[in-house]
């Protein structure tokens, strides 16, 4: 008896398209990688996206760092994202009241809501926020991940916020695909369980964040999707480096569904 649900099974089971496209990348790309591609220009994202996009399910974004920011890049973005299969995710990490982020969502220079897949949200303002975010994604078909866990030293996120975030997302489903965690929150296959702060060795930066290995997220701690930035980013060969993130990202999952 199998008691652990492939990413292909769990694919099957999710109600959201976006869940679905991402679960049935992951299983056929044989890739649970995120690219965190924290560049600063327009063309060194494009090369990035192209050369990394075979190894990856989710090219994560912070469109906001971009110094040479036009319409047309975004545009070429998800030419890539089709190209190459994978769901982009802008990191904008919403945190005001419903109604401002509606407004920051679907207008402004970025209009995300025109071409990221994924956006995320902090469930600090309440539950007014998911309500404002729904208002302009759900006809669009797009996702939502709530932030439960953070990398960052020292962060505030402790206690029952974790517990408090999921029952915001289940209160949401139709637009709350999963969560930015440090571990898993729930054993519904449903959730999709995202994790920064990862290299090969375990670390810190001078600025507080913290790093897990690929192993530890997908093993020990049983999420879903690794997110990796300077670890592919700073390496000599991003591609190179996306490789041997997939790899071990995908053998710690292998592992997993042994124990
Ligand atoms: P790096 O692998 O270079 O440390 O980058 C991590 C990325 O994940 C950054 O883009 C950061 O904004 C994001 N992130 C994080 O590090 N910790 C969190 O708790 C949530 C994040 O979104």
């Amino acid at each position: 008896i199998k008691r652990v649900l492939t990413y292909g099974d769990r694919a099957k089971l999710c109600s959201h398209s976006v869940a679905k496209f991402l679960f049935t990348t992951m299983e056929d790309k044989q890739t649970n990688l995120a690219l965190s591609a924290d560049v600063t220009t327009g063309a060194e994202l494009l090369r990035l996206a192209d050369a990394v996009g075979p190894h990856i399910c989710i090219l994560k974004t912070h469109i906001d760092i971009i110094s040479d920011f036009k319409p047309d890049l975004v545009h070429d973005l998800s030419h890539l994202a089709e190209k190459h299969g994978f769901l982009i995710f802008e990191d904008r990490k919403f945190a005001d009241i419903g109604n401002t982020v509606k407004h920051q969502y679907s207008s402004g220079v970025y209009r995300i809501s025109d071409w990221s897949h994924i956006i995320n949200a902090h469930a600090l303002p309440g539950p007014g926020i998911v309500q404002g975010l729904k208002e302009v994604g759900l006809v669009k078909d797009r996702a939502c991940l709530l932030i439960a866990e953070m990398s960052s030293k020292g962060n505030l996120a402790t206690g029952d916020y974790a517990k408090a975030t999921l029952k915001m997302a289940e209160e949401h489903d139709d637009f709350v695909i999963g969560f930015i965690t440090q571990s898993k929150l729930s054993n519904d296959p449903n959730w999709v369980h995202i994790t920064p702060g990862v290299k090969l060795t375990r670390g810190k930066d001078s600025l507080g964040q913290q790093y897990l290995t690929p192993r530890e997220v997908i093993c020990d701690k049983e999420c879903d999707i690794i997110i990796v930035g300077r670890g592919i980013t700073e390496a000599e060969d991003s591609v190179v480096a996306a490789k041997a993130f997939q790899e071990a990202g995908y053998n710690a999952y292998l592992e997993r569904m042994q124990k």
